[in-house]
């Protein structure tokens, strides 16, 4: 996978230099490209943003940079551009899935009061394209979005994950928050390892880790229920 990602904060992106995406990038299944938007304005203030059309709050990023970028870059119709925004369709891990099946990804950080809406319909017609919000709260850019996104992507391209097996239990994976998980000491500050874990009994233990699920899932997550095999009888039993 080839990811390009276009900021006029490109300091922010740094940390995607190291950890998960670094492993990948080292492993020869990632590129990756963070680009400062400033390098395709032609000004002496390289300007990338003007007062909007129509008037009102804040200000607007330009098209021509963005274009210039994509130009430059070679979107087409291999590629998904993926637009930061807080109006975009919120990111799940279906999403990440999905994305993580792409070849090509380019990130257009929004910043201000957001990008004029000609580059997004334009990268329709050039590429597939997908707005992307993290979730319902105002970040100030999508800088800190394309980082995220990014990490939960990378991790699902196959071949990255040292062990596949850890992808499977994981929260959101099957709709479930994971089970509370304990390693040694036995006892800690007055506080014990649940006797089911010492029991050595596994079929015990993987139906009280699946209990904990419910649980945790029911008094933190209700919304997530809905969309799960586990029925009412099951969320009684283990909230009981
Ligand atoms: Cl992608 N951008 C901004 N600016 N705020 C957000 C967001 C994105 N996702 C949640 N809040």
């Amino acid at each position: 996978m080839r990811i390009d990602v276009l900021s006029i904060f490109p300091d922010y992106l740094a940390p995607l230099e190291l950890s998960l995406p670094g492993k990948a990038r080292a492993k020869g299944l990632l590129e990756l490209h963070v680009h400062d938007l400033r390098q395709w304005t032609h000004d002496r203030h390289n300007t990338t943003d003007d007062t909007p059309y129509g008037g009102g709050a804040g200000m607007v990023m330009k098209p021509e940079p963005f274009g210039e970028a994509f130009d430059e870059l070679g979107v087409d119709e291999r590629t998904t551009v993926i637009f930061t925004t807080p109006s975009g369709e919120r990111f799940t891990q279906a999403l990440a899935h999905e994305l993580s099946t792409r070849e090509r990804l380019v990130f257009a950080c929004g910043r201000y009061e957001g990008i004029d809406q000609r580059v997004i319909d334009h990268a329709r017609e050039r590429a597939e394209v997908r707005e992307v919000s993290l979730g319902d709260y105002v970040l100030n850019g999508g800088e800190v979005a394309a980082l995220a996104i990014t990490e939960a992507v990378v991790r699902l391209i196959p071949g990255f994950m040292g062990n596949p097996d850890s992808l499977v239990e994981e929260s959101h994976e099957d709709g479930l928050l994971e089970y509370p998980v304990y390693t040694k000491p036995q006892e800690w500050r007055g506080h014990d390892v649940p006797e089911v874990l010492l029991s050595g009994d596994h079929g015990k233990i993987a139906a009280w880790r699946h209990d904990q699920r419910v649980r945790r899932t029911t008094e933190r997550r209700p919304d997530l229920l809905a969309a799960t095999v586990v029925g009412e009888w099951e969320i009684e039993r283990a909230t009981a």
